[in-house]
């Protein structure tokens, strides 16, 4: 079934604000960021984690499930079981998934571990094109390669076997990923990043800077930010993750655990990212406590049955309090889209028509796909207390009363959607208001 609706100008309606209740709808609503968490193929038969999983989260991260031992255990040979589990729980669900890792010099299969050289050189692209390849179309972004800075003060490249193949391996695993999957936005991930006068962020500053420069495809970077043991919340992380965005790629917390989860901390971490229109999302490092690769240190949002900790409430009250609409976020492209041939003349009128999706007990999703137009801004009323959990494939803005979101064209074609949470409002679904061109 398909509504058309043809445009006028945009009517504002004005209802009172209501607090989003989940860390993923109130993400959404600040400017259409996300609020995820690492996934473990091995719990989604456990409903007391999958109960706050599709509750909470709007965006997951394979914990171990896409790294190179897991996807390729024998050269040429790929296992997408568990990887694929993930996908389907998330998607199905309208989350948005990160995958996690096409090239690192850790959980390497023994095949590659003994491996150097162009053989490695080889092995290593190939294992990037065939997994991008694999998961095209359904993967946001992928962490393309992870942690391949030293620690220390040095500020140069961990050794490594990928290392040993020649300086400019990162930069061909991006290109191999950019030309297997050219929708999916392209990542640099790393942990020790997050204080902005470490050796080690600056080095990692400069490749991004020097990538830019060159045109080697990346579009964001994932501070890790594990606040866990060693390393601790610095004051300047606002800086870090702005001085980042700054390059012209966006900023993501990728893997977030605070030892013994203090709401300041956690509290802190959220407002630096919502302060930064270009840090578009945070991922913490696992559900419950107990879930968590290092649980001695209680560093997560929820206890280990499942009970939310000071450190959610605090988080919660950040995102909420958040500037629902940072207008100064610039749309995001997706670098490989052909420029538009036609550019009609702003402020003319197009048509939005919209496309029911799936509808679960709790949520249902929408699709909208635009004519007339190839660069457009589309306003959409949603009936409170219903709220948007997950976008894609637009740039989303929303008023103050966090019902009516401005959606613009941002490269990625003519169709964008987005999951309403019903919240009790099983009825009502999307109004368009207007489409206009520009
Ligand atoms: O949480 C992951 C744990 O289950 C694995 O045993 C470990 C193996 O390397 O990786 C952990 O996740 C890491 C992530 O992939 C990269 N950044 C550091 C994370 C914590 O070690």
């Amino acid at each position: 079934m398909s509504l058309l609706l043809a445009t006028g100008t945009a009517v504002v309606v004005s209802t009172s604000a209501q607090a989003a209740t989940t860390l993923g709808a109130s993400a959404a609503e600040r400017g259409g960021r996300f609020f995820g968490t690492a996934v473990a193929a091995g719990k989604l038969s456990d409903s007391a984690y999958t109960t706050i999983l599709n509750r909470e989260f709007n965006q997951v991260t394979p914990e171990n499930e896409m790294k190179i031992d897991a996807t390729e255990p024998n050269q040429n040979q790929f296992s997408y079981g568990n990887a694929d589990r993930i996908v389907q729980h998330a998607r199905s669900r309208g989350m948005q998934v990160r995958g996690h890792t096409l090239a690192w010099h850790s959980q390497q299969p023994g095949w590659m571990q003994s491996m150097s050289g162009t053989a490695l050189r080889n092995a290593m692209l190939n294992h990037v094109t065939q997994v991008a390849t694999h998961f095209r179309g359904q993967v946001t972004w992928w962490d393309v390669v992870n942690e391949a800075f030293a620690d220390g003060s040095s500020g140069a490249r961990r050794d490594s076997n990928l290392q040993r193949t020649g300086n400019d391996w990162i930069e061909a695993a991006f290109r191999a990923a950019r030309a297997a999957d050219p929708g999916a936005k392209l990542c640099y991930n790393d942990y020790n990043t997050d204080n902005w006068t470490d050796a080690k962020t600056q080095a990692v500053y400069r490749m991004v800077q020097d990538f830019k420069n060159r045109g080697v495809p990346i579009d964001c970077v994932g501070l890790q930010s594990h606040f866990t043991g060693g390393s601790n919340y610095p004051s300047n992380y606002r800086t870090t993750l702005s001085s980042f965005a700054a390059l012209g790629v966006d900023v993501h917390i990728t893997e977030l655990d605070i030892r013994n989860a203090p709401s300041d901390a956690y509290r802190n971490v959220t407002n630096d990212c919502l302060a930064v229109p270009r840090c578009t999302g945070i991922t913490v490092w696992g559900i419950r406590d107990s879930d968590s690769w290092r649980s001695g240190e209680s560093p997560l949002l929820f206890n280990s049955s499942g009970g939310k900790k000071a450190a959610y409430d605090a988080v919660l009250a950040a995102l909420n309090s958040g500037t629902p609409n940072p207008t100064t976020a610039p749309p995001t492209t997706t670098p490989g889209t052909p420029p538009p041939t036609t550019t009609p003349p702003p402020g003319g009128s197009c048509t939005a028509s919209v496309t029911p999706g799936t509808v679960w007990g709790d949520r249902y999703n929408t699709s909208v796909t635009v004519s007339g137009a190839s660069t457009w801004s589309v306003v959409v009323a949603i009936t409170s207390p219903q709220r948007v959990s997950t976008t894609w494939s637009g740039s989303f803005s929303w008023d103050s009363s966090g019902s009516v979101m401005t959606v613009r064209s941002n490269g990625s074609g003519n169709t964008f959607g987005f999951t309403t949470m019903m919240n009790g409002n099983s009825s009502a679904r999307p109004q368009i208001r207007s489409c206009s061109t520009g």
